[in-house]
């Protein structure tokens, strides 16, 4: 065995060595600290040379420096304040370099050989076409050189890139151009410096033949910064939508948040091989293509949105993450749910705060909920990992910015905004936890005048250690005679919040509406505050609310705008519903009492369906929906798509013990085919009535009438009469824009229709050029509930367009076939489940992250009935027997099966 193949054994798995779980409560300070960082990198064709030099100082009374450095870093030199050191100086293991016993101070150099292009994993520095780019979050860095690879150790870097200049004439790093020039054969390079210390996460680095849209911001304060956008030649058409974005989200930045951008430039590349949507690395972003490119033939209004949110997203963490990043990765929540909270307001700021909700509380809940309590459950701050690429979940994520979004609630605007100002003031080039954060956040509302409520948040901190969804019971009585209403709440940890479960600190929004849909003046007993909309402090595991001055029994409007990621058990009448459907000031929960009523509809008819009884769907439903339908029921087409959806199979499948597959997918069509024919004439006119006029622009308000549009053509659809084949094939040709083609031809192809392989194949001969088009191809095909599905995915793996380590291809294909088709992923001879296995092993040996994460499609695997309960179990103890899988594989593997 050579040495290499040695080393890179000793990082997977074996049978009897399991890897390492890394705790929380291990933490401890770096023992040496890297002021400085001067890089050089010398890129060729086969490989690329890394020279290092850092400045160290040891700030503990540890002896040795052990760095960390992945398997592939080839060592070619070493040296300390100039001189070589001899072997008998430091070790080399797999995966550390240690210096013994270096000075106090000291200058370490070092020159390392990688293999960018052989870097499938995209963690490091690889290629993505021709361009070099890099991915350092979280543990990325120690792939390019030696290093102490924690994000609390914050240096000053400056970068020097040479590459063949007719290849490679641009070349990027963070912060700020000094110094370039040409050198010989054909060669030139770039020095950047950036003079923010940061951690080593946000490093980046670019190479390659790259087109650029150039433009300005000026901030408040007079400064103008320039803007670029790089991206491959023949997409350079398609960049005018991310720069406005991106000027929007500096504008609202400093508008909302007080915050102004801090360098002279910002640049964003894009690239096609990208593992996440997005890196915000200091200056420079790296961006999977598909939240830059737009252009209206190629790109979904969906699309146009994602842009918006994700550069807004990526802008946003130059404060929060870059500037003021975390101490550890367990706080990955500090800077994450943070910083997705800033981008929801930018979204609900910039369109429609309702529609934006109502999607991040959908998002949520089908996703997020099910992941807090399954085998992969764990805390906003988690306690431990093994691989922390398998912790950017929805709950570091989603969950994180609900934890913010409750601050927010409770303290107000002014003076969570107060408390902003304190973190950034107290933090500004520091490494932090969530406990930092809020502790600003108690001392703003300590300090405030305005926010009332308790100012302590010691048991709110629950939220940030405690996995599991809470629940909260929630009884109502009315005593005419006292004229009292009260509240009795019950709150119970979710099941995942294991046995030492703690009480949470509950924030719960809440009106009380007379029967003309009024909201009443709110007076809690023993209290002299009186509002018509309150939030309620709960904390205890029962207690009651009274209010009073209530001569008429209301009907509650509990948790108004989901004010907390809890499930809400109150039992409301169908009455009740339907009047907060037509009447609640809070649009949320208008929209919720109609899922309410939608879901307790379905899922009534699905224990029909699994007694033998035939289901027929309910008449009021309809009746809602042909309301909803008329013309006059609300102004906003993009709500009105909203009210119009039906749960998800995905919501439907965790409000079940046992999922049942069949009946959640029979049910549900059922619904969608009653809603197509019954409400045909409505449909249609509601399709007309809503198409917005060409030439296609992009709006908010233009977007909900195409989705309200083509909701309508998806129900009309699912009625599956010759006239509407004929109204998809129409919208096909006469269409503008790629929201219209992508409903057309989704609808023709959910519904089995023969059309749909011609129009298939002629979207494929119009747009097999642009590759982002073609994953909305793969992902069409493998979406489609139809008996022929499977065999179609296994045909386009084989596809000439399709690629294993493109991971915008794996997710369109396998992540779309394996998370939106229920029923033929979770087929009952278990072909999905091989067909799934078998790309996920054949991955994880070339981009473990992706496999690990695909795999989590199989943790919920306790939840089915016994035939596809053992051949999931069967699948996962297969990929466990498998010698050399990587530790993110093998941690979702081992928790499922636990
Ligand atoms: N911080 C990156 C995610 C990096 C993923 C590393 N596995 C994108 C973001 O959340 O902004
Ligand atoms: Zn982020």
């Amino acid at each position: 065995m050579t040495a290499k193949n040695y080393k890179i054994k000793e990082m997977k798995t074996t049978m009897n060595k399991k890897p390492k779980t890394t705790f929380l409560h291990d933490y401890q300070p770096p023992p040496f600290t890297i002021s400085k960082v001067d890089l050089h990198f010398n890129l060729e064709e086969e490989h690329t040379t890394v020279r290092a030099e850092l400045s160290l100082r040891r700030c503990s009374n540890s002896r040795d420096l052990i760095l960390n450095g992945g398997p592939d870093l080839k060592l070619l030199t070493i040296a300390l304040d100039g001189r070589p050191l001899t072997p008998q100086e430091y070790n080399l293991e797999p995966s550390r370099l240690i210096i013994k016993n270096p000075p106090q101070e000291f200058i370490l150099q070092t020159t390392v050989r990688i293999k960018p292009h052989e870097n499938t994993a995209l963690e490091g520095l690889y290629r993505s076409n021709s361009i070099f780019c890099s991915q350092c979050e979280a543990e990325g860095f120690r792939k390019i050189t030696y290093f102490l690879d924690r994000p609390d150790i914050m240096s000053v870097y400056t970068t020097t890139i040479e590459a063949h200049s007719s290849r490679y004439p641009v070349l990027l790093s963070n912060g700020n151009l000094i110094e370039k020039g040409r050198l010989d054969n054909g060669r030139h390079f770039a020095r950047w410096h950036d003079p923010f210390p940061k951690p080593c996460y946000i490093f980046a680095l670019v190479a390659g033949d790259l087109a650029v849209l150039t433009d300005s911001f000026t901030t408040k304060s007079g400064r103008p910064v320039e803007l670029r956008i790089y991206s491959e030649h023949h997409n350079a058409d398609k960049c005018g939508h991310a720069m406005r974005a991106l000027q929007k989200a500096m504008a609202w930045d400093e508008k909302r948040f007080n915050l102004e951008y801090d360098l002279d430039l910002y640049m964003i590349v894009a690239v096609d091989d990208f593992n996440a949507g997005a890196m915000e690395n200091k200056g420079l972003n790296i961006f999977n293509s598909k939240y830059v490119l737009a252009r209206p033939q190629t790109a979904t209004d969906q699309d146009y949105e994602g842009i918006e949110s994700v550069v807004g997203h990526e802008y946003f963490h130059n404060w929060t993450g870059d500037r003021v990043t975390c101490r550890d990765w367990f706080q990955l929540s500090l800077k994450e749910g943070l910083t997705v909270f800033r981008d929801q307001e930018f979204t609900a700021d910039t369109s429609s705060r309702a529609i934006k909700r109502i999607s991040d509380v959908t998002a949520l809940r089908n996703l997020q909920f099910p992941e807090d309590a399954g085998p992969m459950a764990h805390p906003v701050r988690p306690a431990s990992y093994v691989e922390i690429n398998n912790f950017y979940t929805l709950t570091v994520y989603e969950k994180g910015a609900e934890v913010i979004r409750m601050l927010h609630t409770m303290l107000g605007e002014e003076t969570f905004q107060a408390g902003m100002r304190i973190y950034i003031a107290r933090h500004d080039g520091q490494a932090v936890t969530t406990e930092d954060f809020v502790q600003a956040m108690e001392d703003a509302w300590n300090q405030s005048a305005t926010a009332p409520g308790p100012a302590s948040l010691e048991q709110f901190k629950t939220w940030y250690d405690q996995a599991g969804t809470p629940r909260l019971y929630i009884d109502s009585s009315h005593d005419p005679d006292a004229g009292t209403f009260t509240l009795s709440v019950r709150q119970k940890p979710g099941p995942m919040a294991g046995s030492a479960a703690r009480l949470s600190h509950i924030p719960l929004r809440l009106a009380l509406l007379d029967r003309q849909g009024h909201e009443l003046n709110l007076k809690l007993a023993g209290k002299e505050h009186q509002s018509a909309d309150m939030i309620l402090h709960v904390k205890k595991a029962e207690e009651s609310f009274i209010f009073e001055g209530i001569k008429d029994a209301p009907i509650p409007s509990l948790l108004r705008e989901f004010s907390a990621p809890v499930e809400l058990k109150y039992d409301y009448s169908r009455d009740d519903l339907r009047f907060l459907l037509n009447h609640d000031q809070d649009p949320f929960n208008r929209w919720e009492a109609g899922q309410r009523l939608m879901t307790s509809s379905l899922l009534a008819r699905i224990d029909e369906f699994k007694d033998g009884i035939e289901p027929r769907p309910e008449e009021d439903i309809i009746d809602i929906f042909q309301a909803i339908l008329t013309p006059d029921f609300h102004p906003d087409a993009a709500f009105k798509a909203q009210l119009l959806t039906l749960p998800s199979e995905d919501y439907l499948s965790a409000q079940m013990k046992e999922i049942d597959v069949e009946a959640i997918h029979s049910i549900r069509e059922l619904y969608r085919m009653a809603i197509g024919r019954r409400l045909e004439p409505l449909l249609l006119a509601a399709y007309r009535n809503n198409a917005p006029p060409s030439p296609y622009t992009y709006s908010p308000e233009l977007a909900g009438r195409r989705r309200l549009k083509n909701l309508c053509l998806s129900y009309l659809m699912a009625a599956r009469t010759d006239k509407t084949v004929g109204l998809c094939l129409r919208q096909l040709d006469e269409t503008d824009n790629m929201s219209d083609e992508l409903s057309a031809l989704t609808a023709l192809t959910h519904a089995g229709c023969p059309e749909r392989e011609t129009a298939l194949a002629a979207f494929f001969e119009k747009w097999r050029h642009e590759t982002l088009v073609m994953d909305k191809w793969f992902a069409i095909q493998a979406t489609a509930p139809l008996t022929t599905t499977l065999e179609r995915v296994k045909e386009l793996m084989k596809h000439p367009l399709f690629k294993i380590k493109n991971p915008n291809k794996v997710r369109a294909l396998i992540g779309s076939f394996a998370g939106g088709n229920h029923i033929c992923f979770h087929e009952p001879s278990g072909a999905g489940y091989e067909l799934f296995t078998g790309v996920v092993l054949e991955l994880d040996s070339l981009n473990p992250a992706i496999a690990a994460r695909l795999l989590g499609r199989f943790s919920r695997w306790r939840l089915y009935d016994q035939n596809r309960r053992d051949l999931m179990k069967a699948q996962l103890k297969r990929i466990l027997s498998k010698e050399g899988i990587s530790k993110g594989v093998y941690e979702v593997a081992e928790k499922s099966l636990a």
